[in-house]
């Protein structure tokens, strides 16, 4: 045997050994990987502003700050447990009777049901704990944001019952305080989206003065992650940032389509949506024109969180009109919205799942 051939066998040797070695290393960290304690969010909070609103902002913590007993995470529903130490700022639950700022039953990204929605009158049997005109409130805390989703509607009837089944099992695992408001467009002229809106929103605190904001919402877009809080946003807030049809991107930066909120001191300080757009396109740019003259910010939800499914559909017909009134909006805020708005109501029904408002509505003069 030379003694090449023994040198060659002890590098092999050696080689080997540290590939063992390297192996067993990475097996170990994996398993350490394993019972890492989830991402833990602490709630940033602006305060009481004139008691209306809370500001919720999620930021991600080192969760080596938190104790965590990893037979609490369940790793089916990939549901996040939190037990705070002392000190540090975040509290799970607190003596005022208020709803924890984190609401507990939060399981992330979920799957939105779209097929085998039942029927209206068996899908009000799935909801018992609401209220006439599809209201609700924690049964076991008190809600920190009182939210009138507004829905503009029309002759879409399986969007109607999907939207309803989902958001409702959505917005009960975010414990607010919540109705739902289905404003319909009756007859046959162009859809008025924003006028729609501004009915809602009027007839919402109406009925319920202490509504705190609005979420303007598209009765064809499904929330996909209950980690998208509906809750009331210190600056208007975009939440549709990502659609499954936009290839989940933002398609430019002052998109206020979709689904969008507001306090209820926000949409008055600029007027409303304007009622001058009929059919499809430019009343959300119209809106956010108007937040910029009136200095307000549109804010938003990271992308992976603010997610959606949008239901399938025809192609409305464009607002060959949209363009000129979008270039003269600046000159018609104080003059064209919630203060000029004029409707028929034709019908208002309180049903179980929603409450139901039926409008005609008239051209304005611009
Ligand atoms: C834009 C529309 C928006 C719509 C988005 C997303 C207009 C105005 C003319 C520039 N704006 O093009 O209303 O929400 O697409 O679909 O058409």
């Amino acid at each position: 045997m030379g003694r090449s051939y023994l040198t060659v066998r002890a590098l092999v040797l050696i080689v080997t050994l540290l590939v063992i070695i390297e192996y067993f290393s990475l097996m170990q960290s994996a398993e350490n990987a394993d019972k890492k304690a989830p991402i833990v969010f602490r709630i940033l909070e602006d305060g009481d502003r004139e008691g209306r609103y809370s500001r919720h902002v999620l930021q991600a913590l080192d969760s080596s700050l938190y104790s965590y007993s990893p037979k609490q995470h369940s790793l089916v529903t990939d549901r996040v447990t939190l037990v705070t130490r002392p000190g540090n700022g975040a509290s799970v639950t607190n003596t005022s009777g208020q709803c924890p700022l984190i609401p507990p039953s939060l399981h992330g990204r979920f799957p939105v049901q779209v097929t085998d929605i039942p029927e209206m009158d068996a899908m009000a049997s799935m909801f018992p704990q609401l209220q006439p005109g599809g209201r609700w409130s924690p049964p076991d805390c008190k809600a920190r944001h009182k939210v009138a989703i507004i829905v503009p509607y029309r002759d879409r009837e399986p969007h109607l019952r999907a939207f309803l089944l989902n958001i409702h099992t959505f917005l009960q695992k975010q414990q607010i305080e919540y109705g739902v408001y289905i404003v319909e467009q009756d007859g046959n002229q162009p859809f008025n989206r924003a006028m729609l809106m501004n009915v809602g929103a009027a007839e919402a605190v109406k009925q319920h003065p202490d509504y705190q904001c609005y979420i303007f919402h598209d009765v064809d877009l499904l929330p996909e992650d209950d980690r998208n809080l509906y809750t009331c946003p210190i600056q208007p807030r975009h939440m549709s940032v990502s659609i499954d049809s936009f290839l989940y991107r933002l398609p430019y930066d002052d998109i206020f389509g979709g689904v969008s909120a507001m306090t209820v001191d926000q949409f008055k300080a600029v007027n409303g949506f304007s009622n001058l757009f009929w059919g499809w396109g430019g009343e959300d740019d119209d809106m956010a024109n108007r937040l910029r003259l009136k200095k307000l910010f549109i804010s938003r939800y990271p992308a992976n969180i603010a997610r959606y499914k949008m239901l399938k559909h025809g192609k409305e017909k464009a607002n060959p009109e949209r363009f000129k009134y979008l270039y003269s909006g600046a000159k018609r805020v104080g003059r064209d919205g919630l203060n000029s708005l004029k409707y028929t109501k034709v019908d208002f029904v309180l049903k179980k799942l929603y409450t139901w408002i039926l409008v005609d509505l008239p051209h304005l003069k611009p």
